[in-house]
């Protein structure tokens, strides 16, 4: 038999709902993150990047002020011991994680996260730059770059960052010797300066090999692309299975209203 109006109704409102429910951004989403060194070869690599989906209030360190453990966790070494624990600490329900390994010129590495797209509206992220003893990428901001608005939908596409976002955390002084990539990075003397930004002292390790086994060769200037994170939606392989549920059900509950009917 087929539908009668009544159950082509229910079908037509259960699945209103759902394509609405869908429309309206219903968190969580699935968002693909992919992180692309643009440095040019033989330029900077970057440790594994730390990131959270989070509600703006985790702030890791302040341009012009003293790093503090969190960011130096990050910026002298790439670990991000103190910086992942910090921002839990601040911000219990962000969605944080770490992206890839060593990531070298012209590499890319993409990670999927599952991300409730209404509470944690914001991207923060840090890596450390190597060859450097403090040098690293990141948001001073915490509410710097917004991915979704109010209805969570995403908003923003990419971040880039050219060679002068680049920071030195200020709290390892410049040493080739003591630097992660080309030297002993457990070494180390206190810079006691300020975060600020600076990618011209990365000139200094010019000729010296890699951990990946290159000759570094800065190259940059202020303008140069160094780092691109794009973020995009990826549909939710439950969706359609959840229709087809939801279709079955309505289906099944007009049938068992005709099947009483005719007992009647
Ligand atoms: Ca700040
Ligand atoms: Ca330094
Ligand atoms: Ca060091």
């Amino acid at each position: 038999m087929y539908p009668d109006f009544r159950t082509a109704t229910l079908v037509t409102a259960a699945l209103s709902t759902l394509v609405l429910s869908a429309a309206a951004s219903a968190s969580p989403v699935n968002i693909s993150v992919k992180v692309e060194n643009l440095a040019p070869t033989n330029s900077i690599s970057f440790a594994p990047l730390h990131i959270g989906f989070n509600n703006g209030t985790f702030d890791a360190f302040n341009n012009g002020q003293a790093a503090t453990a969190p960011i130096i966790s990050v910026a002298e070494g790439g670990s991000g011991s103190a910086w992942q624990p910090a921002f839990a600490a601040a911000d219990p329900t962000a969605t944080r994680g770490t992206i890839g390994g060593l990531l070298q010129p012209g590499q890319s590495v993409s990670q999927i996260f599952t991300v409730d797209n209404m509470l944690n509206q914001f991207f923060t992220f840090a890596a450390m730059v190597v060859p450097s003893n403090d040098f690293f990428i990141g948001n001073d901001s915490p509410t710097a770059f917004r991915l979704f608005d109010n209805s969570g939908n995403l908003i923003l596409g990419s971040i880039g960052q050219k060679a002068s976002d680049i920071w030195d955390a200020g709290s390892e002084a410049f040493d080739p010797a003591a630097a992660a990539f080309v030297g002993n990075n457990g070494l180390r003397t206190d810079q006691n300066g300020v975060v600020s930004f600076n990618f011209t002292e990365l000139e200094g390790f010019n000729g010296l090999t890699t951990g990946a086994n290159y000759i570094f060769d800065s190259q940059l200037s202020a303008n140069s692309d160094v780092y691109r994170i794009s973020f995009q939606a990826v549909p939710e392989p439950e969706t359609l299975p959840l229709m087809a549920t939801a279709l079955l059900a309505v289906l099944g509950l007009s049938r068992r209203r005709r099947t009483e009917a005719a007992l009647r």
